[in-house]
């Protein structure tokens, strides 16, 4: 009797254990998402932001969160089509206003400001 109490309190444990360990691992992603400096999240045929300011040099991501498949398209920007999941990066050395698109969904429009 005391021994099957022991195994049970162990399975619990480990079981403990193995679920605490699940939850770390899932929510890594999403704090280094928050952290992520200059990011689009493409979801419901917009990107949001749709506009964005950036300093020179920086990096802008953007994510597609949508089941259809998107594109960021623009002058010297062209991410190819983006499945649900996959992200784009690209970094803008020069100061201007860039405009671009989805070319699937030429409505989803974006707007980049480098300062
Ligand atoms: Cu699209």
């Amino acid at each position: 009797m005391k021994t099957k109490f022991i195994f049970f309190i162990s399975i619990i444990t480990i079981l403990a254990f193995a679920i605490i360990g699940c939850g770390n691992g899932k929510s890594t992603p999403t704090a280094t998402q928050v952290a992520e400096k200059n990011v689009v999240t493409i979801q419901d045929f917009k990107f949001k932001p749709a506009e964005i300011t950036i300093q020179k040099g920086e990096t802008i991501t953007w994510i597609n969160e949508d089941s259809t498949p998107h594109t960021v398209t623009g002058t010297g920007i062209n991410s190819g089509s983006l499945n649900k999941g996959q992200s784009f990066k690209q970094t803008f050395n020069d100061a201007g206003t860039f405009n671009y698109n989805c070319t699937t969904h030429p409505y989803m429009k974006g707007k980049i400001t480098v300062k």
